[in-house]
């Protein structure tokens, strides 16, 4: 049977790669972004290209009304959701505490942290009606290690951590798999956003060394939902070969 899977943040970066790779094979998509026209332009490619039969809701995952309307007025014939990936979040920011943005650190609590409880939240219970689930958390190498002038955004990823090692805990009645996907550096539209559209800053981060892919963690994310019922990947930290952890990254 033709599974369905749900994906936040699927406008640009590793979510628009995993709609790709679970397009690319047979799965039904619901995609979701604050940006329309990217969600219609990826629509229109995930269709054109794969026939993939796709729902786009377009709204902003901190605004907790309207995902939990959004996800409760689901037509039926996609109520029935396999596989929720928390994708969408950001980094505002990277400033030492006393001189970071109070702005900042509000849009990456509201977003990293209640934008995932609000969506998973909403989702859960479909799964728990449907008899199916998987959830898959994109945490990051800074929920890890917290790294200089990654205060709050790190604290977000290790809140991310700390949350999908709970709903592992309390899902496991309902044989839900909970598996949180750590990466290290990756080439997306993620420093553009996190240093303000400063193209040269945001360049900066991946010279010197080959990072990371969307495609790469789309592939990892799809291989998590390959495996039989009874095995779950729960925890995985991926980086470039060049990158140790947080801080150790190895530039030419
Ligand atoms: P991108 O900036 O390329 O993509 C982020 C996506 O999240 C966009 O589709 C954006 O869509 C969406 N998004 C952001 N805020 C909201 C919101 N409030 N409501 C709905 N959608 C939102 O970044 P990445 O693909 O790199 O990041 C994806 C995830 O991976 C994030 O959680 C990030 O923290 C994490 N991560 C990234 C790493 C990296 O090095 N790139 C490494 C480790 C983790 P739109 O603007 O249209 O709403
Ligand atoms: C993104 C990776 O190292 O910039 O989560 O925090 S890092």
């Amino acid at each position: 049977m033709q599974q369905t899977i749900l994906v936040t943040g699927a406008t640009a970066g590793f979510g628009k790669a995993i709609a790709h790779k679970f397009a690319a094979n047979g799965w039904k998509l619901i995609v979701i972004g604050r940006r329309k026209e990217r969600l219609e332009e990826l629509c229109a490619e995930l269709k054109q290209k794969y026939k993939a039969e796709t729902l786009a809701l377009c709204y902003d995952i901190r605004d907790k009304a309207a995902g939990f309307s959004a996800i409760e007025t689901l037509p039926d014939a996609w109520k029935k959701i396999d596989v929720l990936v928390n994708n969408a979040g950001l980094a505002a920011g990277r400033d030492h505490f006393e001189d970071a943005s109070l702005d900042d650190w509000e849009a990456m609590i509201d977003t990293n942290l209640k934008g995932l409880l609000y969506t998973s939240k909403a989702v859960i219970p479909l799964m728990i009606a449907g008899n199916t689930g998987h959830i898959i958390n994109i945490g990051s190498i800074a929920g890890k290690e917290v790294y200089e002038k990654g205060n709050v955004y790190c604290a977000t990823k290790h809140a991310v951590d700390a949350i999908s090692k709970g709903m592992r805990i309390d899902l496991l009645e309902h044989g839900i798999k909970v598996t949180a996907i750590h990466p290290g550096a990756a080439e997306t539209e993620f420093s553009l956003v996190r240093f303000k559209g400063d193209q040269a800053m945001a360049d900066a981060v991946y010279k010197g060394y080959e990072p990371l892919r969307g495609e790469d963690i789309a592939d990892i994310v799809f291989y998590t939902t390959s495996l039989p019922p009874h095995v779950c990947i729960n925890d995985l930290v991926v980086t470039p070969t060049a990158q140790a952890n947080s801080v150790h990254t190895f530039k030419k």
